[in-house]
């Protein structure tokens, strides 16, 4: 860590207030002065930034460090686009568009912003969480000989209070204890209001006792100097203001220094008089604002004095909306100054009408080159960083051998084929599984690449030479991070790592495994890690009902819809082995090329009889999302359309059925994802005046015209049903539409009509005369 520079207090307090003034006016000038075509609320949140003004000032021009990353509190967003305004990083168009099309996001993103973004915020709790699992990628990559001691830098999560409810904050905390985590600050914004109303009392220090005995060090900043000073001198007065509930603080906050002197007189009678005389309510009122949060001198020796490795929690106090009207108003999370009221804050800021948005507006000359050689000396200050970190070249994937196979134990010989191969790609692999390391077979790649921990864990079991199949030793040369069951953490850990071409200059390659249900389980950490376009390959195994005697709480239904419907993330679900090698090899490619996307490959753990194959012109339809298994002949009448490990019924099933329906095809699919993207893209590129019919609309116009399709899936049948609306060709939907159950397999095939006798009668329902 770099040394904290000596700074300038007084230059602090002023640029502070210089964010109070750009964040309040950047909101402003989007919800009063743009126009406004369509009525629609613009909003902002002034309060949520004046809340923590000061606190952003002290880190940004005075604590981090050039390697420091940050994840901003989302509704502070426009704080961190004036700070980069100040330093020249952010431009007055992109502010005058704050909430408008390509203008600065509303809430801070790596992707669609044009300043730097370190994390993307916006659903909160996730931003915090994903700082703890970049910090263990950052040494991960140290004890890989990756990064160097002086690229380290500190993670920095900027947090409002209510989002301390969020449990995945304590899922990481918890999960940063075991791989013991270090340089992370998180700061908390304790203006004690949430989005409704104020929050509540009794939780806090119940905070500070979670957050320690997960090791962190906890610092309280709860007075500024000034009321520190005062209290500490008169113990009634202490004990009478410590005593007053968060919703009275921010009432009295509110209402101003009368109040406060009324409130005093009551509680306090005679024992406050001669205390009371020292202060017109103007100075009671700055008195009792002089909250840690907002003193520069206490952030700056805070942050100074924390400068080890330890993870340390801040709690530092605030009031919500410091400094505008509507300060502490319980009612103030999406309020709005009226233009009166910001004409007014404009005055007292000295900023000339016609000049707001000038940097400096507003600060004298005297002040000046002392905020002007701080903003100079900024070690924050850098560009958006591009993707050209170098490229890993991805080596052709063979298929493994074996006439049976299920893509699940296909998935573990490819990589172990890959560890044993060696070479760039396998050593950039980093896997990492929610417990389900060994029952997503992931084992025979971490006997070869280990477990990693930054200190050796050594295997108990094989040195007691206990018989075990799973080497189970860790050091910092292994390439597998154990995680416990929290799947919201696999997720952020794939962000994290999924972000470090990024983040720290270094591609990884990040595998996660999970079981298909469990996906739900953290579904918005895995949206979140999609949103900042981390890359990774998720492999989600067992599915479906296939599972067979684990039941219906193993048994995915609807992750194929919710890929479906996900961005940046391609859903590949193969039958066969060949087909899984060429998806992780276009998983892999796709990591690293910076059009790319993430893969989620559905995989299931039903040995199959593997296909014969005459030639690869499979492959290329393959990866587009799907192929002609069977070729339909000349103007077929009907289509089995099949995915997955329904695979083999659907092949007897055409079998026995292709001497009465002539023609007959079977449409093997890999990726309805992929197929509707393209299906939806050639229909918008057909409005630019470009007719080429996309990949499905290819593979379904071999049909005749008004043909049917029997779709078959272990999956909810809209996975594919959709495929009827491509050409207007009629559907028969097979799949699974109630909760599974245990069971064998011709048991649970022929209950949820996936068997052949099902897809007989669906091709016969077709073929019937209307
Ligand atoms: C997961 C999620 N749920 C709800 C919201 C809506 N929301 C945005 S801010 C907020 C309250 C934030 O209060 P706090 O964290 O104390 O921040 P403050 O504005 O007071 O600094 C809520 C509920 C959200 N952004 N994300
Ligand atoms: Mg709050």
């Amino acid at each position: 860590m770099l040394k904290p520079v000596a700074t300038d207090i007084e230059s602090l307090k002023t640029l502070d207030e210089r964010l109070r003034w750009l964040s309040a006016w950047t909101i402003h000038h989007a919800n009063h002065i743009r126009d406004n075509d369509d009525g629609l609320k613009v909003g902002g949140h002034q309060a949520s930034c004046a809340s923590m003004t000061a606190i952003m000032a002290a880190l940004y021009f005075h604590a981090l460090g050039p390697n420091d990353r940050v994840a901003v509190k989302p509704h502070a967003g426009p704080l961190l686009h004036a700070i980069h305004y100040l330093l020249g990083t952010q431009s007055r168009e992109a502010l005058e568009n704050f909430r408008g099309f390509g203008g600065a996001q509303s809430y801070p993103s790596r992707t669609k912003d044009k300043i730097p973004v370190d994390f993307s915020t916006g659903s909160v709790g996730l931003g915090v969480a994903i700082t703890l699992f970049a910090s263990l990628i950052q040494d991960y990559l140290t004890a890989h000989a990756r990064l160097e001691e002086q690229d380290r830098g500190r993670f920095v999560a900027l947090i409002g209070d209510a989002e301390l409810d969020e449990g995945n904050i304590y899922e990481a905390i918890i999960e940063g204890a075991k791989h013991d985590v270090r340089n992370l600050w998180w700061i908390v914004d304790y203006n004690r209001q949430s989005l409704d109303a104020t929050s509540a009392d009794r939780m806090f220090e119940r905070f500070d006792e979670i957050f320690r005995s997960c090791g962190w060090r906890v610092v309280e900043l709860r007075y500024g100097k000034k009321l520190q000073a005062v209290l500490s001198g008169n113990p009634a007065l202490k004990g009478w203001f410590e005593k007053l509930s968060n919703a009275e603080l921010s009432a009295l906050h509110y209402q101003g220094g009368a109040a406060w002197r009324k409130r005093i007189e009551a509680d306090l009678g005679k024992k406050a008089s001669a205390f009371l005389k020292e202060y017109d309510d103007n100075a009671l009122a700055l008195l009792f604002t002089d909250l840690g949060g907002h003193c520069m001198e206490t952030l700056v020796e805070a942050f100074d004095g924390a400068q080890d490795d330890v993870p340390t929690l801040f709690i530092a106090w605030t009031i919500k909306g410091f400094g505008l009207p509507f300060a502490g108003h319980k009612d103030n999370h999406a309020g709005l100054m009226n233009p009166t009221q910001t004409a007014a804050l404009r005055e007292t800021m000295g900023v000339r009408e016609g000049h707001e948005w000038e940097p400096l507006e507003g600060i004298g000359d005297n002040a000046r080159p002392g905020v002007e050689a701080l903003i100079d000396r900024t070690r924050i200050v850098r560009e958006k960083r591009s993707r050209s970190f170098g490229t890993v070249s991805v080596p052709h994937l063979p298929a493994p051998a074996g006439e049976e196979q299920s893509t699940q134990a296909a998935f573990g010989r490819i990589l172990l084929d890959l560890s044993k191969a060696g070479g760039d790609l396998a050593d950039r692999i980093v896997t990492t599984s929610p417990d389900v390391t060994v029952s997503t077979n992931l084992g025979a790649w971490v006997n070869q690449r280990g477990l990693f921990r930054r200190s050796d864990m050594p295997d108990v079991f094989a040195q007691a030479k206990i018989a075990s199949a799973q080497k189970w030793g860790a050091n910092n040369n292994g390439q597998h991070i154990e995680l416990g069951i929290a799947e919201s953490n696999l997720f952020l850990m794939l962000a994290a790592a999924g972000l470090s071409g990024d983040l720290f200059g270094q591609r990884l390659f990040p595998i996660g495994t999970l079981y298909d249900p469990f996906i739900a389980r953290g579904l918005d950490s895995l949206n979140y890690a999609c949103y900042q376009d981390a890359r990774f390959l998720l492999v989600a195994t067992p599915s479906g009902i296939t599972l067979g005697p684990e039941g219906g709480a193993h048994q995915s239904i609807n992750p194929p819809l919710i890929a479906l419907g996900q961005p940046g993330l391609r859903h590949y679900e193969p039958a066969y082995a060949d087909e899984l090698a060429a998806m992780m090899e276009e998983a892999f490619r796709l990591i690293d090329d910076p059009n790319g996307e993430s893969t989620y490959l559905r995989l299931s753990t039903r040995s199959i009889e593997q296909v014969e194959r005459t030639d690869e012109s499979w492959r290329e339809g393959a990866l587009q999302g799907g192929y002609w298994l069977r070729e339909p002949g000349p103007n077929a009448e009907a289509a089995i359309v099949a995915m997955g490990a329904v695979m083999p019924e659907a092949l007897a099933a055409w079998d026995e059925l292709r001497a009465d329906v002539p023609g007959l095809g079977l449409l093997a699919i890999i990726s309805p994802d992929l197929l509707h993207r393209g299906w939806t893209a050639a229909q918008a590129a057909r409005w630019q005046g470009e007719r080429k019919p996309s990949h499905v609309e290819q593979l379904l116009s071999r049909l005749a015209p008004g043909a049917g399709l029997v779709t078959i899936a272990d999956a909810a049948p809209a996975s594919l049903s959709w495929l009827g609306g491509v050409l207007g060709q009629r559907v028969a939907p097979l799949g699974v539409e109630k909760f599974g159950q245990t069971g064998s397999l011709a048991d649970l095939y022929s209950a949820y009509r996936l068997d052949g006798a099902a897809i007989t009668e669906a091709v016969a329902e077709l073929l019937l005369p209307a």
